[in-house]
């Protein structure tokens, strides 16, 4: 049954049409956190993102598409999000059982890359016939290529929307002139979840932030203002506040594989300051899957409480 909840969040998308609108809606309403507005999400395009060694050799079953797909199930996942090749290979099998997110960029680590761009590997024509129900993109700002990818990201998401897909923007800073811990400084961090809200991502990913801030005038206004970004849960109430004050779902990913009780406090510090969620893909995929089934159904505990 439909939520107070999910229709306040819907709310906020006056703007999008019902196809979008109930999109946003299915994912909302499937798997274990139906209902509640928040999202616990499989994302698995590591194996290109970062190669399959360095993913799946941990648990060798991870190797097999439809293992993703039935880790989502099973689990109670909102969505599983993957490319091109992933979806297609297990989408019939499972047609029906579980929201998909198409990927349609990716990049992968095969050659040096001060200033990432990744290649578009899937089209919106694609995300309709494996029956997702939103497309994916990945944007790096900083990067020397950023405005490529916001140009490509405004082309698919037109085309997406206009035949009801919603949106999906993974927002990853990243490129020559930031630094490491840049990447995910609070101030950058928040800087580019306005990004891809302002190129009308429904969803957003970002990294959780540091208390660091890499920008010398965003220093002086975070001072002036005495905005509070010491504990987690202060940073990812900036977050959520640069996302339109809360009105664009942002969710949290999950990082490379940690123990669980680090895990776990994280998630909490992140519901603690009104995330919308998490994608976890390492954490939880790079798990014998009883493992992440419990792992993951602890998380959504918390989101739930
Ligand atoms: P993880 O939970 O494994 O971090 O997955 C989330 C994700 O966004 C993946 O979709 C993506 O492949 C990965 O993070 C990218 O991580 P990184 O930027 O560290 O290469």
């Amino acid at each position: 049954m439909m939520t107070k909840r999910v229709k306040e969040i819907l709310s906020h998308y006056a703007g999008e049409n019902p196809g979008v609108l109930s999109n946003l809606a299915r994912m909302m309403m499937s798997g274990r956190l139906a209902g509640t507005g928040k999202f616990v999400i499989l994302p698995v395009d590591q194996g290109f993102e970062h190669g399959p060694a360095r993913s799946f050799a941990i648990n060798p079953p991870a190797y097999d598409p439809a293992y993703h797909f039935q880790l989502a199930l099973d689990a109670g996942c909102n969505a599983y999000a993957a490319p091109l090749g992933f979806i297609e290979a297990g989408a019939a099998e499972f047609a029906g059982a579980i929201p998909l997110i198409l990927k349609l960029n990716d990049h992968d680590l095969l050659h040096d890359e001060k200033d990432p761009l990744s290649a578009q590997t899937a089209s919106v024509k694609d995300a309709l016939r494996l029956g997702a129900s939103a497309i994916g993109f990945t944007i790096y700002p900083g990067s020397a290529n950023a405005q490529i990818m916001y140009q490509e990201l405004r082309e698919l998401a037109l085309e997406a929307k206009s035949h009801g897909l919603a949106v999906v923007v993974w927002s990853y800073p990243r490129g020559s002139d930031i630094s490491k811990e840049g990447e995910t400084a609070i101030d950058v961090v928040a800087y580019a979840a306005q990004i891809a809200a302002q190129l009308g991502a429904n969803i957003i990913k970002v990294k959780a932030p540091s208390a660091h801030i890499e920008l010398a005038d965003a220093k002086k206004a975070y001072l002036a203002a005495k905005v509070p970004i010491e504990t987690l849960p202060d940073r990812i109430r900036h977050v959520i506040q640069s996302s339109f004050n809360g009105k664009r779902i942002v969710i949290f990913s999950g990082g490379a594989t940690v123990g669980d009780e680090q895990l776990l406090t994280e998630i909490k510090g992140i519901h603690e300051g009104g995330g919308f969620g998490s994608i976890v893909g390492r954490n939880s995929f790079q798990r014998p899957h009883d493992k992440a089934v419990e792992l993951l159904g602890k998380i959504m505990s918390i989101y739930a409480s």
